[in-house]
């Protein structure tokens, strides 16, 4: 009990566009720690940050070529420890990326495995024979075509679940298990205090290597490559090698829609959370929707740890999702609201707390992500124009949320004196922190307000979430711990809406997230996208 996380509000920071110290247009350790105080100023108490491992970046760091070293980019190993302990020394814990599913295609390992099929290194990775020219099986890469890449000098195939760069390890081969694990424990004698398991249910695939079927709109359903038997065996080795450390947080990354399949992953054994991408995802703002994925949690598995997030590196950003044009700050801050005041993990995505907008690429030369980049060329080759393939491109294009933080008005949005690895959009003249700082009514000062709130307050952290109602587009919940109470109103809907509750008149105001103050009555008038927090009598 009393473990860090239950109570942690996450950051997410994708490397390479926070801030870059040298002026390569790349964001760096260094510019990281100058950072620091301006997180410690917003109130969050943990950092997640993506990978950082000398890497060739084909997918931004999430194909690693060396494991035990800082790519060059990102700065040097002195570099990553001055970080830790600047981090620590602000009370805050850092959260890590480990990605145990596969190496990059240059990693020494996978550079020998492909010499001969008798190497040491052969069955570190997944090596298979094709049939009559044909892949081993009808898998299909996460990012678009077969999961096979031939390869010539030896006459096999190879797994990859994503790209062809990013070579899925064999967790069968203890050897490589061993290999791994003494990786986690390099990470962990550094001092870091959580790991963020990267597709870790796609550890072990079908022995058999069967198809996977086919649903009826002819796509693929991934069946046998990805919760196969065997994972939960080495989350609990995982677990067990942390344990020595303290309170180490196993946060998995469960690529899964269905609740129970994410959930058997967590247990006191297993992982402490996983991501819930039901509710992350949620594409329109529907207050049914989301209203529907938050009983099913508080229901269904009151006694588990949730997540609480609507946006990540993978994802585009949800007040742009959320945006039909009109609002957007209104359902910014309402959505936040649900965020930090509801049961579960928070976690703000770099940019939320100033509503950075998505971004798309106008031409292909622009776009950074490896997976819109594949389906840019498969549509080409699909025979459609290339205004067309930009389009296609630019719906998975996860570029959208991983433009440079935009800290000011200056040049590059003060992200950095060189040119961004990225471009930075127009956007950042309006949306700053430098401006927001300013600005009382900011997004970004209604984030440290409700931060706040939540951090001083135990209730908000591990109090029970009760009442869970959805009623006029009003999603309404309490949080309850000994003699407090809080009512928490959230109006996902552009009309003033009602709301009834006898106990309000004898309420006392907390916070709105448009009005400074509101007399309470039995009956509240919540305005368009308004959300209202009160502490009720016990
Ligand atoms: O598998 C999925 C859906 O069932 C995907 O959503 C999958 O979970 C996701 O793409 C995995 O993302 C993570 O691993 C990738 C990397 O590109 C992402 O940035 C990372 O978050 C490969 O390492
Ligand atoms: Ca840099």
């Amino acid at each position: 009990m009393d473990k860090w996380w239950e109570k942690a509000i996450i950051y997410e920071i994708y490397m390479p566009s926070y801030y870059d110290s040298n002026g390569d247009g790349i964001g760096d350790f260094k510019g990281l720690t100058e950072k620091l105080d301006y997180l410690k100023e917003l109130g969050i108490n943990a950092l997640w940050i993506t990978p950082f491992y000398k890497s060739p970046k084909v997918d931004n760091g999430y194909d690693i070529e060396d494991f035990y070293s800082i790519d060059s980019d990102y700065g040097t190993l002195e570099d990553f420890k001055i970080f830790v302990d600047e981090v620590h020394k602000r009370g805050i814990k850092l959260i890590i990326d480990m990605i145990l599913n596969h190496t990059s295609n240059k990693h020494p390992w996978f550079i020998e495995s492909k010499v001969s099929l008798e190497n040491s290194k052969r069955d570190w990775y997944i090596w298979k024979n094709g049939f009559n020219n044909l892949p081993p099986n009808n898998w299909e890469s996460f990012f678009g075509g077969s999961a096979w890449e031939y390869d010539s000098k030896t006459k096999q195939y190879y797994y990859h679940a994503f790209s062809k760069e990013q070579v899925d390890l064999n967790w069968s081969n203890p050897k490589v298990k061993d290999a791994m694990f003494d990786v986690i424990k390099f990470w962990l004698d550094l001092g870091v205090d959580g790991l963020r398991l990267d597709v870790i249910n796609f550890l072990k695939v079908n022995n058999e290597f069967k198809n996977n079927p086919i649903d009826k709109d002819g796509k693929q359903i991934h069946q046998y490559d990805k919760d196969q038997e065997g994972i939960l065996n080495i989350i609990e080795e995982i677990n067990n090698l942390t344990k020595k450390y303290g309170d180490i947080f196993l946060l998995g990354e469960v690529g899964s829609e269905d609740l129970g399949t994410l959930m058997s992953y967590v247990g006191e054994n297993l992982l402490d959370a996983v991501f819930n991408f039901n509710l992350g995802s949620i594409l329109e703002f529907d207050p049914e929707r989301i209203y529907e994925e938050l009983k099913k949690m508080y229901c269904n598995y009151n006694n588990k740890i949730f997540t609480l997030f609507f946006g990540n590196h993978d994802i585009s950003r949800f007040i742009s999702r959320f945006s039909n044009g009109y609002y957007d700050e209104e359902k910014a801050k309402l959505v936040a609201t649900l965020i930090l005041t509801a049961k579960g993990i928070p976690f703000i995505y770099y940019g939320e707390e100033i509503g950075m907008r998505d971004y798309y690429p106008q031409s292909v030369n622009d776009i950074r992500d490896i997976q819109a980049k594949i389906k840019y060329y498969d549509t080409l080759r699909e025979g459609k124009s290339e205004q067309d393939a930009l389009k296609i491109a630019n719906k998975v294009n996860r570029d959208k949320a991983r433009t440079p933080m935009q800290w000011n008005n200056n040049l590059n949005c003060g992200f950095s004196s060189g040119k961004p690895w990225i471009k930075i959009t127009e956007k950042y003249r309006h949306i700053n922190v430098e401006e927001q700082r300013r600005d009382e009514k900011s997004i970004f000062n209604y984030y440290k307000k409700i931060i706040s709130l939540r951090n001083g307050n135990l209730v908000f952290q591990i109090g029970e979430c009760t009442d869970l109602i959805l009623i006029n587009d009003i999603i309404s919940f309490q949080r309850n711990l000994n003699n407090e109470k809080y009512l928490i109103l959230l109006n996902f809907s552009d009309k003033l809406s009602n709301y009834f509750f006898p106990e309000l008149k004898k309420a006392e105001f907390v916070l709105s997230s448009i009005r400074d103050k509101i007399v309470l009555d039995e009956k509240i008038e919540l305005l368009p996208f308004e959300a209202v927090i009160v502490k009720l009598p016990y």
